[in-house]
C-alpha cells in the first residue's frame, strides 16, 4: 500500500492544477478569490452552510474540464484519474444537447464513496471527439483526423506507468507521488507546440471544439470551476470587479425553495497568444479563445421522477419565455418554479423526488406510544428518522451544452440530413474498459442503506444494559 493514498493524490492534484491554471488564466484567480469570499462569508452568517457537503469541503471543490480525440486517449486518462481515486460516472450526449455543432459524448471522472466525495470530490468533466458522426466529418475529414490524432501522445510512458501503479497499490510512496503529481499536472498545461494553421481553420469551420481537440497536438484544461454558496451574489460581484459574464445562470432558477441539481455560470477567457505555422514553414504568434472560467452552486440530487419534473419546467419556461430577455426569463423561471415545484424538501423526501439519507432519532426523541409505521413520510412526521439531503455531484447536459456553446464564436456547421453516429453509456464503458457507473444508482444506493440501517435500528431491542 502507497503512503500516499488515492485521495490525497487527488486534492494534491485539484489544488496544484489550480494553482497551474491561474497563473496561465489570471481571471481565474480573481474567480477563485472572490468565490472565497463569499463562501466565508456566507458561512458566518448561515449556520446552515455546511448542510450541502462542509464548508472546507465547499471551500477545495472544484470540477475541471477536457477533451480528448480517441478511445486510447480516454482510456489513458481513465486510468490517471483511477490513480486519484476517480471513475467514470454518468454519459452526456452533448451532440443532441445543442443547437452549435459540439460533436463530443462525455462523462464525468470524480469519486463515487461518501466518504471520499467529503475528503475531496474532485470531478473532471471529459469529452470525447465523435470523429465518426457523418453529420459533422465526412469520410475524408474523418481519415485524415484520425491520423492527426493516431500521431500524437497526450501522456508520456512514466506518468501512465505511474498511474497503474497508484491503482494497484492503492497509492503511491512520496517520491512517486511527487513524480505522478508533476507529471500529471504538466499533462494538462497549455502546449507551446506550434499550430498548423491551416489544420486547425478547416476543423473550425466544423466546429469550435473539434479544432480545439484535434487541431492540436495536446490536451489542456479547458476550464477548472470553484463551487460557490451564493452563485447570484457572484454573479454582481464579477460584474464589479471588471469580468463580464455571460448574461444567465444556467439551471434551476433563484427562488425560495430546496436547492436543487446545479446552478452555472461562466465568463470567457481572454485570447491566448499561441504559436502557428504556416504553410511555407515559418510560424508566427496569434490567438485563440478558446478556454473561460466558470463557476457553479450545488443543491440536492434529484431522482428520476424529479428530474422528469425538472426537465419539464425548463420546457415550459422556454416555451413561454421565447423571445424574452435574460432578466425576463429568470422572472418567468421563478414563475413557473413556484407554481409547479415542491417547496420544502420534506415534500422532495415524501414524493420520492430528491434523494435524501435518513437516520434514526435518538431514541429518547421517538414517540413511545407506538411501533415505528412502514412508509416514510410517516416515520419522519412521527419524528422516528430524520433525513440529510444528498448533494447533487454530476452535471447536466443542457447546461454543458450551453456552457461549450455560450463560448463559441461560430456555431459551425452540421450536416443535418445525415443520421448521427449512435453512442451510449454501455458503448462508453466498452471503450474505456471501465465500468461505467449511473448517477442515479449511487444517490438511490446511498439512500437505501442509510433507511435500511435506520429501520434495523428502530426495530432492535433497547440494547441491554451493560
Ligand atoms: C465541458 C463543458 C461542460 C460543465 O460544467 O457543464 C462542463 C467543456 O467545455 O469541455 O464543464
Ligand atoms: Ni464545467
Amino acid at each position: 500500500m502507497g503512503t500516499v493514498p488515492a485521495w490525497r493524490l487527488r486534492a494534491a492534484f485539484a489544488r496544484r492544477l489550480s494553482d497551474m491554471y491561474g497563473t496561465e488564466v489570471p481571471a481565474y484567480t480573481t474567480l477563485s478569490a472572490a468565490v472565497a469570499e463569499i463562501n466565508e462569508d456566507v458561512s458566518r452568517v448561515d449556520g446552515d452552510a455546511g448542510r450541502l457537503g462542509g464548508v472546507e469541503r465547499v471551500a477545495a471543490e472544484r470540477h475541471g474540464a477536457i477533451r480528448v480525440g480517441t478511445p486510447g486517449e480516454l482510456r489513458q486518462v481513465a486510468a490517471i484519474f483511477g490513480a486519484m481515486g476517480m471513475r467514470p460516472v454518468g454519459f452526456y450526449d452533448l451532440r443532441e444537447a445543442s443547437s452549435s455543432s459540439v460533436p463530443v459524448v462525455s462523462t464525468a471522472f470524480r469519486p463515487t464513496e461518501p466518504a471520499e466525495l467529503a475528503r475531496n470530490p474532485f470531478r473532471v468533466f471529459t469529452s470525447l471527439l465523435t470523429t465518426a458522426d457523418r453529420r459533422f466529418f465526412d469520410e475524408d475529414l474523418q481519415a485524415r483526423l484520425e491520423a492527426f490524432l493516431a500521431r500524437r501522445e497526450l501522456f508520456p510512458a512514466e506518468l501512465l506507468e505511474l498511474a497503474d501503479r497508484a491503482e494497484r497499490d492503492g497509492g503511491l510512496d512520496p517520491e512517486p507521488a511527487e513524480r505522478f503529481l508533476t507529471l500529471a499536472v504538466d499533462a494538462f498545461r497549455l502546449s507551446a507546440d506550434p499550430i498548423d494553421g491551416a489544420w486547425y481553420r478547416e476543423l473550425a469551420r466544423v466546429s469550435a471544439v473539434a479544432a480545439d481537440i484535434g487541431g492540436v497536438t495536446g490536451t489542456h484544461i479547458n476550464h477548472l470551476t470553484p463551487r460557490v454558496l451564493d452563485i447570484d451574489r457572484l454573479y454582481t460581484e464579477m460584474g464589479r470587479r471588471g469580468i463580464t459574464m455571460i448574461d444567465e445562470i444556467q439551471g434551476p432558477p433563484r427562488w425560495d425553495g430546496p436547492d436543487v441539481l446545479l446552478r452555472q455560470t461562466s465568463f470567457r477567457a481572454l485570447e491566448e497568444k499561441r504559436r502557428f505555422r504556416s504553410a511555407d514553414g515559418g510560424t508566427e504568434f496569434g490567438t485563440l479563445r478558446v478556454r473561460f472560467g466558470e463557476v457553479e452552486a450545488r443543491g440536492i440530487a434529484l431522482t428520476t421522477t424529479g428530474r422528469a419534473l425538472y426537465d419539464d419546467l425548463m420546457t415550459e419556461t422556454d416555451r413561454r419565455a421565447a423571445g424574452a430577455t435574460a432578466a425576463d426569463r429568470a422572472e418567468l423561471a421563478r414563475e413557473v418554479w413556484t407554481a409547479r415545484f415542491p417547496r420544502t424538501e420534506r415534500e422532495l423526501a415524501v414524493n420520492e423526488q430528491a434523494f435524501f439519507t435518513y437516520r434514526a432519532t435518538a431514541p429518547e426523541r421517538r414517540p413511545t406510544d407506538r411501533q415505528p409505521p412502514q412508509d416514510l413520510a410517516a416515520l419522519l412526521d412521527q419524528g422516528w428518522i430524520e433525513a440529510a439531503p444528498i448533494v447533487y455531484e454530476d452535471f447536466l447536459p443542457r447546461s454543458a451544452a450551453g456552457i461549450f456553446q455560450s463560448n463559441l464564436t461560430e456555431a459551425g456547421t452540421r450536416d443535418a440530413t445525415r443520421s448521427g453516429t449512435h453512442y451510449d453509456r454501455p458503448w462508453l464503458a466498452e471503450t474505456i474498459g471501465r465500468p461505467v457507473q449511473d448517477p442515479i444508482d449511487l444517490y438511490a444506493a446511498q439512500r437505501d442503506t442509510s433507511l435500511a440501517e435506520a429501520r434495523t435500528e428502530l426495530a432492535a431491542p433497547p440494547a441491554a444494559p451493560a
